[in-house]
């Protein structure tokens, strides 16, 4: 008989106690800012989101500071409802409705991310940057779990300032003339829309988004240059058919996700991740079949790239 164990720790034992870097904020409290890889990701500790928030107006600006320096933030035993939820994400930026997926009851910003014990394909199951088959892509996103199986159902997370700050200066001279052509409609991420669009569609859904956005971009907050092409969405360079893209696509997307880019987040219920679309990509890990997993996602409205 195999024994499913379930999850009943927090995964500090992951974490390195030397790597914690206390924040003061305005009033006398202090959170820990705890990463979890060399590249990306961090998770802030002693924060109860719904109660400090209101109560320390510097906090919203040293959460801020936090995810431009990590790319993704991460927070523990968030047990929030839908209304503090979106209250919360409203600090950060303006909600924006998902295309493809209706928003829950009474919160058209706020979609479930679902896999049901009979499904097989989990949503978003490929690297991407959130829509960035939209004009104007979405600055950040952020996910609160719910339900989340025994084991498995992680997300990975990868740096894109890094990954383009590790090419030669040849490839990135040739890159800053490049644009990307993103498109919603490619296969292998439409498909892991399919269960979702069946029970949840929105029916005034376009067919296809598709937006041409430079291959480099500059992030408008830290300046920054990132590689902003990715596997799920983007289909070629513009002024190049798909067989000439390919080859140098395909060595980007691959460069782009390398290991030393990378973190991996193992979630517990009331666990919160918060992620800058503008310079990481995120890949939910599908090996949980079987086992029910949901989340509740909020994306943040962002700026044309440049
Ligand atoms: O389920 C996850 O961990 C991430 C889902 C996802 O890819 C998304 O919300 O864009």
């Amino acid at each position: 008989m195999i024994l499913h164990t379930t999850r009943t720790l927090p995964r500090l034992s992951r974490l390195t106690p030397n790597l914690q870097c206390p924040l003061r904020r305005r009033n006398t409290r202090t959170i820990s800012v705890q990463r979890l890889s060399g590249s990306i990701g961090a998770e802030i500790q002693d924060v109860d989101l719904a109660r400090d928030l209101p109560e320390n107006p510097g906090l919203v600006q040293e959460l801020r500071e936090s995810l431009l320096e990590h790319q993704v933030i991460f927070f523990r035993n968030q047990n929030l409802e839908p209304q503090s939820f979106l209250t919360f994400a409203s600090h950060f930026g303006k909600p924006i409705e998902y295309p493809f997926v209706r928003g829950i009851d009474n919160f058209p910003a706020i979609i479930q991310v679902l896999k049901q014990e009979h499904e097989t394909v989990n949503f978003g199951g490929v690297w991407h940057s959130d829509t960035s088959y939209f004009e104007q892509p979405p600055m950040g996103s952020i996910l609160l779990a719910k339900e989340i199986p025994p084991f498995g159902g992680d997300t990975l997370f990868a740096n894109q300032y890094a990954a383009y700050e590790a090419l030669s200066e040849g490839l990135k001279r040739t890159l800053s003339m490049l644009k990307g052509v993103n498109t919603s409609a490619k296969a292998d991420v439409s498909k892991t829309r399919e269960d979702r669009v069946r029970d949840s569609g929105n029916a005034n859904a376009r067919t296809n988004y598709e937006a041409v956005h430079p291959v480099v971009r500059t992030h408008p907050e830290t300046g920054r240059k990132a590689l902003y092409v990715n596997t799920a969405h983007t289909a070629r360079f513009e002024g190049w058919t798909e067989d000439e893209s390919a080859p140098l696509l395909q060595f980007l997307v691959t460069h782009q996700v390398k290991p030393e880019f990378t973190c991996r987040f193992c979630w517990d219920v009331g666990s919160i991740a918060f992620w800058d679309n503008r310079c990481a990509q995120h890949y939910p890990v599908n090996d949980y079949h079987g086992f029910r997993r949901r989340m509740l996602r909020i994306t943040l409205a962002g700026d044309k790239p440049v």
